[in-house]
């Protein structure tokens, strides 16, 4: 499983998916959009397991809304800008359920 978590839930997350004992690795990664900081949870999990995954995950991501400003066009002489912040609602998380062709630990 693939997650794209916020970076302050990334923590907790990784926290309570140890504590049921599934292995986790937490790359730091930024939205295409916003381009900021968000974290990338990777998780090798048995299918069985994919449904209690994204509970934990659902129970300790929250969604966020955030304000971006947007970038000034290229402006002609005598040509006036207003720049009015946007509202973004950045979700929980956004999570991949991949398959795994295979898996070792050597
Ligand atoms: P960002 O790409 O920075 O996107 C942040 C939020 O901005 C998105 O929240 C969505 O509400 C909005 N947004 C993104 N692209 C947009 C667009 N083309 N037009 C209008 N609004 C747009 P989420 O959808 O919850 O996504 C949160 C983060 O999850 C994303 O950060 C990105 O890092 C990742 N993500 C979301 N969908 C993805 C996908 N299909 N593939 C890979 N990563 C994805």
């Amino acid at each position: 499983m693939v997650a794209v978590v916020n970076n302050e839930d990334a923590g907790a997350l990784v926290d309570a998916l140890l504590e049921k004992e599934y292995r986790a690795t937490r790359l730091h990664s930024s939205g295409g959009f916003l381009k900021q900081s968000n974290a990338t949870i990777i998780l090798g999990v048995e299918e069985a397991a994919v449904d209690e995954v994204i509970e934990i995950i659902a129970a300790n991501c929250k969604s966020r809304t955030q304000v971006v400003s947007p970038m000034p066009p290229i402006m002609e002489p005598g040509e006036f800008f207003m720049p009015y912040p946007l509202e973004v609602e950045v979700g929980g998380a956004t999570v991949f359920v991949l398959p795994v062709e295979r898996f070792e630990r050597l």
